[in-house]
């Protein structure tokens, strides 16, 4: 049987990183399907599986393929649909799986001959023993979760890895907390699960075996568990002495690892240089309202400068439109993001995602402005009707917080307050010598020199030429900023919101993703 396995591009958001994919060496995307991967492994054997992720090659549009598999968050579910009725279209057995269908499947069925909801490690393998006997159904419906001891090693081989900027693997699913706008825990619960030490190492292995440097732990919450994270990080500590440190770790996890000393020397131990957390705000009447009440141990600050000092690097979300939010709660966000020296700082407004007790609290409240599904949280829209302020102002004040966190003396500041407190970090930069100064040529030409003198001496001010250790950490810091701030100028621009009245119908506020660059012409191309 042949297998072809599809990601479709996604429209373009925060996280693609474009002007920051163009100034590192060959890469095209930011992490590759892991999804995708996992799903190929659980193929029968004498399968022939081959993936292709659209957002660094163009998808086949005449494929050799029994069936066509494509899967999809909910921002890709356009794309997703073109895909599915293509090749439906020309006679292949389509099947639809991923996030999206897993959270709504409903919206699926008129769209694939199959729809896989849920996590497939055990109803993936029923349906291919039952399309191998000529009798798949419509749906295969996981509404339990799975035991991850039973999930496979990926295919990485079928990846193409080094078109990514650092590659994804999974450790657990499920976070115990129960934040009201999150969707993880209703797809994966709030009982963390993870693999074992052995799977774990099997899968570095493979990812040595394969070159890899730079990896991403797409957790829901690492330490969801926290003594079996601990356990985790100590065999990655020894892992990676094994291994002469053979990778740089990032992952996300919750604020709570900050009051865990031993945990966050352990984090360094294994060479993790980045963490991604949902602050969300520091207020604690909004925290209290979001059931986020694990942010609230202590002041955030001191819990984020804590982690810095273990020389790791904090990407934080924020959120925008909280019952409890005024007009105040832009300039508390800003004051915040600034003293606390995050630059990867991914502010959303508040977005009820589908499925979510937020959701269903809002529609209780007549507060929903479209039952359409809203899926990227970090649009100049949102499907709720704020309370503290108007919808307007709720959005004016979002583009002016970003405008202004995006100027450049902004961005130095940032940079030297976190340098003030992040200890040197552990790892290396993964790029050999040249490569590395194509980068810096490249930031410097087409980022910092193109701003003019203002520009070059905020750059300069950042600079530790007392510490070059750290002068990485700088280089990627500029190259993160401007690379928002090239984002937030295409799809923040004030110009092309529409007004919003409440409880209109919400139009995309922007076009989808524009063409990138020549090499991504033909990936663009409509479907015949
Ligand atoms: C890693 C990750 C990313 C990475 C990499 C994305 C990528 N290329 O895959 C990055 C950081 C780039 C990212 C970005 C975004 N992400 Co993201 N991301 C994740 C995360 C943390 C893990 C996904 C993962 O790899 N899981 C591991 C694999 C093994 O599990 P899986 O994907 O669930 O797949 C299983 C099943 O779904 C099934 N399956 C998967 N694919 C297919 C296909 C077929 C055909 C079949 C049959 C089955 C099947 O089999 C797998 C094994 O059981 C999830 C959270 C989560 N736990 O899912 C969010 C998540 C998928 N992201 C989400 C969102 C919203 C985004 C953004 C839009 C952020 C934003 N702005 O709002 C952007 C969009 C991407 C972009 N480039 O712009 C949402 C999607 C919500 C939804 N239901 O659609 C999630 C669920 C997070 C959340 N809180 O809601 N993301
Ligand atoms: S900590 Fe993160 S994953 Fe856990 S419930 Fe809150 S938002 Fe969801």
């Amino acid at each position: 049987m042949r297998l072809l396995l599809i990601n479709p591009r996604f429209p373009e958001s925060w996280w693609s990183s474009q002007w920051a994919l163009d100034i590192l060496p060959g890469k095209s995307a930011v992490n590759p399907p892991l999804g995708l991967a996992t799903l190929a492994a659980l193929c029968p054997p004498d399968w022939q599986v081959e993936i292709v992720d659209e957002n660094i090659e163009p998808v086949p549009l005449e494929p050799d393929a029994d069936i066509v598999g494509v899967c999809g968050m909910g921002v890709q579910f356009p794309r997703q649909k073109e895909l599915l009725a293509h090749y439906r279209g020309r006679g292949h057995y389509v099947l639809a799986g991923g996030s999206y269908a897993s959270l709504c499947p409903e919206h699926y069925e008129a769209l694939a001959d199959t729809v896989v909801a849920g996590e497939s490690e055990y109803i993936f393998p029923r349906f291919c023993a039952d399309f191998e006997r000529g009798e798949p159904k419509p749906l295969y419906h996981e509404t339990d979760t799975v035991a991850l001891t039973d999930s496979p090693t990926p295919r990485f081989d079928l990846l193409k890895l080094d078109r990514y900027l650092s590659t994804s693997l999974q450790f657990s699913r499920g976070c115990p907390f129960r934040c009201e706008f999150c969707d993880i825990i209703v797809m994966f619960g709030r009982k963390p699960r993870v693999k074992s030490l052995e799977q774990v190492g099997r899968e570095l292995d493979a990812l040595r075996a394969l070159g890899v440097r730079r990896a991403f732990f797409v957790d829901d919450n690492l330490i969801g568990n926290l003594p079996q994270a601990k356990k985790l990080l100590k065999f990655l500590k020894e892992y990676q002495e094994k291994h002469r440190y053979a990778f740089s770790f990032g992952t996300e996890a919750s604020l709570n690892m900050a009051q865990h000393p031993d945990l966050l020397k352990l984090f360094r131990a294994a060479n993790f240089s980045w963490v991604f957390i949902g602050i969300e705000s520091t207020d604690p009447a909004s925290l209290k309202e979001t059931l986020k009440t694990q942010n609230l141990h202590e002041d955030i600050l001191v819990s984020v400068r804590r982690i810095y000092s273990h020389g790791i690097e904090v990407m934080a979300g924020f959120i925008i439109g909280f019952d409890h939010d005024t007009e105040d709660s832009f300039e508390h966000q800003y004051r915040f993001i600034t003293d606390a020296g995050i630059q990867s700082a991914m502010i959303g407004l508040l977005t009820a995602l589908p499925k979510t007790p937020l959701y269903e609290r809002i529609k209780k409240e007549g507060r929903l402005n479209t039952l359409d599904d809203v899926n990227d949280v970090t649009q100049l829209s949102t499907n709720i009707v704020p309370k503290g302020m108007p919808y307007e102002v709720m959005v004016d004040g979002y583009i002016a917080l970003y405008r202004r966190l995006l100027e450049d003396r902004e961005i130095a500041l940032r940079i030297r307050n976190k340098l003030d407190h992040l200890a040197d970090p552990a790892y290396r930069t993964g790029y050999r010598a040249r490569d590395g100064l194509g980068i810096v040529g490249r930031l410097l030409w087409r980022g910092i020199l193109p701003g003019g003198w203002a520009r070059i001496k905020c750059f300069l001010s950042t600079f530790p030429i007392r510490r070059p250790s750290v002068a990485h950490v700088v280089i990627a810091e500029w190259i993160a900023a401007l690379s928002m701030r090239d984002f937030a100028e295409r799809r923040l621009v004030p110009h092309a919101r529409d007004p919003q009245p409440p409880r209109a119908a919400l139009p995309a506020m922007v076009p989808d993703r524009q063409p990138r660059a020549a090499r991504h012409a033909e990936v663009e191309r409509p479907l015949a």
